[in-house]
């Protein structure tokens, strides 16, 4: 059904999928829109299995009450955390409705994440209620209104007003509904929005992947650069110093394994501040699911892992990259959900919680090997990524000059106009004067005509016509 499984990752970095000039300019729109969850912690979000989770919660199964349909004005959308995806209040307001239907809502309460995945929830929508129906299909009118204004605003500020958009093109980069009916909601549409939902929240994890390694790359790119700009002496002791920093950040204590029972009983003992002797995990469990909703998210995990960041990073510390150490907490977070999300929702219920604590391996000693242990990127990537950053410049120099080129040709245009200005000025006010000089013997030969053509009969032929000229007698 979907033509393209990557291109769901429209709405972040337009680095990532410009595959096409289409995808690059839905990418450019989104990002603009999207610039919010880039923040340190925006980027973690709820699933769309937490939205539909959280509603389940929420709201108490009745049956018989649900066969009542409610009026449209008390149908808000979840007040589920903001997924940070474009589409965000079109997902929200379709799983609003979809779980007000009691037949979908018993199918979601008994169909596993996997199923959900590959599209068997999707098939339910044909046994929702007809006022459900016919409410998705107003939301999916307004969602593809919405698209094509963010195409429109796209294109205006790119300066292609008046050019013919081709509407069907575009909106074929939106993949989390079929845009070749923009009226009514079916399968399709369902489908599409829980596989979009699912791509680009997996995606999350990725693209900020890539963006750290950008940084790292810029960061080594300008100190080279820097390098480069100072004598033989002063390079040799910006080196020293910068091996001296990168030993400096290495040296710290032991870092305890994400997940590990040496992990959890530090954080138990110094940031709860209970003795290690009553250490339990169901309570470590309920203590640290914060918002009370049973479930580990990604943000209660991360939280979990602030006291071994403190190990390596300092913010006053020369040597220590705060960047670096958010990275460090989102490998430590991808680690532990790998070992302990059996289902793959993205969050941990208790009964994972459990089961990976009753495993041999929570009680290992191992350490965790951190990020500087590592490489982010090869010399051949490093390489790759200035020769862009070359490109880039020799794009942005082009496009300077022809700025400037159009500003002066626009100076000289502006320039001839005024000439013409003056020209055509100059020649009003010649016709003026003209006009009022042929103005002024009409009103005198009204006052005093026949005299006045008798007096000049005998010399003046000048203030005659052509036609009278021809009726007097030559003069030598
Ligand atoms: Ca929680
Ligand atoms: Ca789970």
């Amino acid at each position: 059904m979907r033509q393209d499984s990557n291109s769901g990752c429209p709405e972040r970095n337009s680095v990532i999928c410009q595959s096409t000039n289409h995808k690059a300019i839905v990418s450019d729109v989104c990002a603009s829109f999207n610039s919010r969850m880039w923040g340190r912690n925006g980027v973690l979000c709820s699933f769309l299995i937490l939205c539909l989770w959280a509603c389940l919660n929420a709201v108490p199964i009745d049956v018989g009450k649900t066969k009542v349909s409610p009026p449209a004005e008390e149908l808000e959308p979840p007040k589920s955390a903001d997924t940070g995806l474009h589409y965000d209040r079109y997902l929200r307001e379709v799983v609003d409705f979809l779980e007000k239907d009691p037949h979908f809502r018993e199918k979601l309460h008994n169909t596993d994440m996997e199923d959900i995945k590959v599209g068997k929830l999707a098939k339910e929508l044909d046994f929702v209620s007809h006022h459900v129906r016919t409410k998705l299909d107003e939301l999916k009118r307004q969602e593809v209104n919405r698209l094509r204004t963010l195409i429109k605003v796209k294109q205006d500020l790119d300066g292609e007003r008046g050019m013919t958009v081709d509407h069907q093109g575009l909106l074929k980069q939106f993949e989390h509904l079929n845009h070749l009916n923009p009226h009514t909601f079916e399968v399709d549409d369902l489908d599409r929005l829980i596989k979009s939902a699912t791509d680009d929240l997996e995606n999350f994890d990725k693209d900020q992947h890539e963006e750290f390694k950008k940084y790292e790359m810029m960061k080594e790119h300008e100190r080279r650069e820097r390098l480069k700009t100072l004598d033989e002496e002063a390079r040799k002791k910006e080196e020293e110093h910068y091996l001296e920093m990168k030993k400096k950040h290495a040296e710290h204590p032991k870092i305890n394994h994400p997940g590990s029972q040496d992990q959890f009983k530090e954080v138990w003992e110094e940031t709860d501040g209970l003795d290690p002797a009553d250490f339990n995990t169901k309570t470590f469990f309920s203590l640290h699911d914060t918002n009370g909703d049973g479930y580990l998210d990604e943000q209660e995990l991360e939280a979990l892992f602030t006291k071994e960041l403190e190990k390596i990073y300092d913010p006053t510390q020369e040597e220590d990259d705060m960047v670096e150490m958010e990275e460090e907490r989102l490998r430590m977070r991808e680690h532990v959900i790998n070992e302990v999300d059996t289902n793959k929702d993205r969050l941990v219920s208790l009964d994972e919680f459990m089961a990976a604590t009753n495993k041999k391996e929570f009680a290992q000693q191992e350490g965790w090997e951190t990020l500087e242990q590592n490489p982010i990127y090869s010399e051949d990537e490093l390489r790759e990524f200035e020769e862009h950053l070359i490109r880039e410049e020799q794009d942005l120099n082009q496009k300077t000059n022809d700025l400037v080129r159009q500003r002066e040709e626009l100076e000289r245009h502006q320039q001839e106009l005024s000439a013409q200005k003056i020209q055509l000025q100059q020649a009003v006010e010649h016709m003026e004067r003209l006009k009022s000089q042929k103005t002024e013997p009409p009103v005198q030969a009204k006052v005093n005509a026949v005299p006045s053509a008798m007096e000049i009969l005998p010399g003046d032929s000048q203030s005659l016509g052509q036609g009278h000229q021809q009726d007097l007698p030559a003069h030598s």
